[in-house]
């Protein structure tokens, strides 16, 4: 099956339960969910996304053929989280982002605030959907998966990554701090995204580091491939929301080694993603397509 269209059939079932998610009425236990907040949530979420991490999550945990209702709450929670990041990010305080997914932001569409709170709304709701027993999983597993993607997702993780990306305006990172900035700020997310399979399913630990790496490996390849965009993008459309990074002299690693590197890189960390999977066989077919659409993807 064509990449592309996998990806399309993953989202189906996905979009689905993450409308049911963000539904005005109320859970057990919530008092009631104001409609102009549910409103923005949703926009913030349903509105195109290419849901490449529920896919990891989902591909990941086909694997190791784990249950697929609890694979796509997981997925669910994910992409409530990534969203909220693309929420904040896109605020006049971060990134000041007219426009996302080809739609006004969460900002523009309602207010500052409203975005604010829609982003604090879906990174709780994330774990809410983890910890729910209708993510049916023994409870330890539901635990490690809400301590791994607090992880990912926190100081020491992407919220983490966002600062010191905020503070290298100022304190221009060498080639290492740019490794780790990335791994944290787009890495971890994609890394939790495919050491989540392995943990819904309860694989052994070699497993889930083996996944997990092939997660950090695709994580790095997402950004080379985004910066790489972006100085095309900065080429052909000077000011326009992607491009702005190169436009701005920001430091990355296609600014330091250039673009043939970049690819020369991109194309190693495919291979080295490959190899991270050639133990599970044609199971991995998906997902070693997915290593190869990272690094190839045009937006
Ligand atoms: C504000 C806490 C906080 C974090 C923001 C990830 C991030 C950290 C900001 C996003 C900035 C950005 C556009 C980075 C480039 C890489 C990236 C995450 C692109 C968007 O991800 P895609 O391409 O987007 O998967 P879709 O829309 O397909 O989901």
């Amino acid at each position: 099956m064509p990449f592309e269209t996998a990806l399309i059939a993953r989202a189906g079932p996905l979009e689905a339960l993450l409308r049911q998610l963000l539904d005005e009425r109320p859970l057990s236990g919530e008092i009631a969910r104001p409609g102009q907040l549910m409103a923005a949530m949703r926009h913030g979420v349903l509105n195109g996304g290419k849901r490449l991490r529920p896919f990891l999550v989902l591909e990941s945990a086909a694997l190791f053929s784990a249950d697929g209702e609890a694979a796509l709450r997981v997925a669910a929670a994910l992409e409530c989280v990534h969203c909220y990041s693309l929420i904040h990010d896109d605020l006049p305080a971060m990134d000041d982002d007219d426009l996302r997914r080809g739609q006004p932001t969460v900002h523009k569409a309602f207010d500052d605030a409203t975005a604010i709170l829609a982003g604090d709304g879906l990174l709780t709701l994330a774990f809410d959907v983890i910890a729910d027993e209708a993510t049916a999983l023994p409870a330890e597993r539901r635990a490690a998966l809400v301590l791994a993607l607090a992880r990912a997702a926190g100081a020491g993780g992407m919220v983490g990554g966002q600062t010191l990306d905020l503070e290298a305006e100022r304190i221009r990172p060498d080639e290492t701090g740019i490794i780790r900035l990335q791994a944290m700020k787009t890495g971890a997310l994609i890394r939790f995204a495919c050491e989540a399979g392995a943990i819904i399913a309860g694989a052994p630990p070699a497993d889930r580091e083996r996944l997990a790496e092939f997660g950090s490996a695709i994580g790095l390849a997402f950004q080379l491939a985004d910066d790489l965009l972006d100085l095309t993008a900065d080429a052909s459309q000077m000011g326009k929301a992607t491009g702005k990074d190169a436009a701005a002299g920001k430091a990355t690693l296609v600014a330091l080694h250039g673009a043939d590197w970049a690819r020369d890189q991109l194309n190693g960390l495919v291979d080295q993603a490959h190899a991270l999977l050639d133990p599970y066989g044609e199971d991995a077919a998906l997902l070693k397509q997915a290593a190869k659409f990272v690094a190839n993807r045009n937006n």
